[in-house]
């Protein structure tokens, strides 16, 4: 039996829930400025989390909905300014504390650092995004707490494919075998077990009705697990 050595989070959805009300409201802003009237209202911003990273969410929207604009010859550079765009304004609205950590995410974190557990964060977002968060709901410094953090793209392949999770586990040099994955979605859940590890769910409004077979479990939030209930789940 192996012995539980790390926690690898993902972010989005899973320490807080960023996208209703954090992505989604960035994007429309850089919308906005590019003069696109495109608006992403909760139900379509639901169905486009299923193409994960802000760039590609972008480019498939407008090869669906805007061919005009997908036909510009300006197209990729038009997408990285509409990105750079949408991750200053996030940065601003995570900065502003609108964004806290889902219940149980701080007393988690803070009983896995006592007991000596490893931390690492995967996921599709942008770096400077990660940076924020952690910045803005676990203090200055929290971002030095995780051994490694694998984000947006240092990796070509966003999840599902386990691309970042292989990324992050080579890098903390251990077993797939002793870590859990800690993820709210299906896409995200599909690259965790792609790479080999355990994976717990912790579901939300946008992910409540995907498919999580294969998940250690599923619950919908991590307020009355802790580190021990997670112990009994996995390792
Ligand atoms: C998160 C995402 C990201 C964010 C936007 O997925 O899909 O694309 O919505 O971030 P996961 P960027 O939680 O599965 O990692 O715009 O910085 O890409
Ligand atoms: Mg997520």
């Amino acid at each position: 039996m192996n012995t539980l050595q790390a926690l690898i989070f993902d972010v989005d959805g899973t320490l807080a829930d960023t996208e209703r009300d954090g992505h989604r409201p960035a994007f429309n802003a850089a919308f906005a400025e590019h003069g696109l009237d495109w608006h992403w209202d909760e139900a379509l911003y639901g169905r486009l989390l299923a193409i994960t990273g802000g760039k590609e969410r972008m480019r498939h929207y407008a090869e669906q909905h805007a061919a005009d604009v997908a036909a510009r010859k300006d197209f990729d550079d038009l997408i990285k300014k509409l990105h750079a765009a949408k991750t200053a304004h996030y940065v601003r609205l995570v900065e502003q504390g609108g964004l806290p950590l889902r219940p149980g995410i701080a007393g988690l974190i803070g009983e896995a650092r006592r007991q000596g557990l490893r931390l690492a964060i995967a996921t599709t977002t942008s770096p400077e995004n990660v940076d924020a968060l952690l910045r803005a709901t676990l203090g200055q410094g929290a971002a030095d707490w995780f051994d490694v953090i694998g984000a947006g793209d240092v990796v070509p392949a966003k999840k599902p494919a386990p691309d970042i999770y292989t990324w992050v586990l080579d890098r903390l040099g251990l077993p797939a075998a002793t870590c859990l994955a800690i993820e709210d979605s299906e896409n995200g859940l599909r690259a965790a077990q792609g790479a080999g590890l355990p994976c717990l769910i912790t579901r939300n409004a946008y992910t409540a009705g995907q498919d999580f077979s294969g998940a250690l479990a599923v619950v919908d939030d991590l307020a009355d697990v802790g580190l021990n209930g997670l112990r009994r789940y996995c390792c």
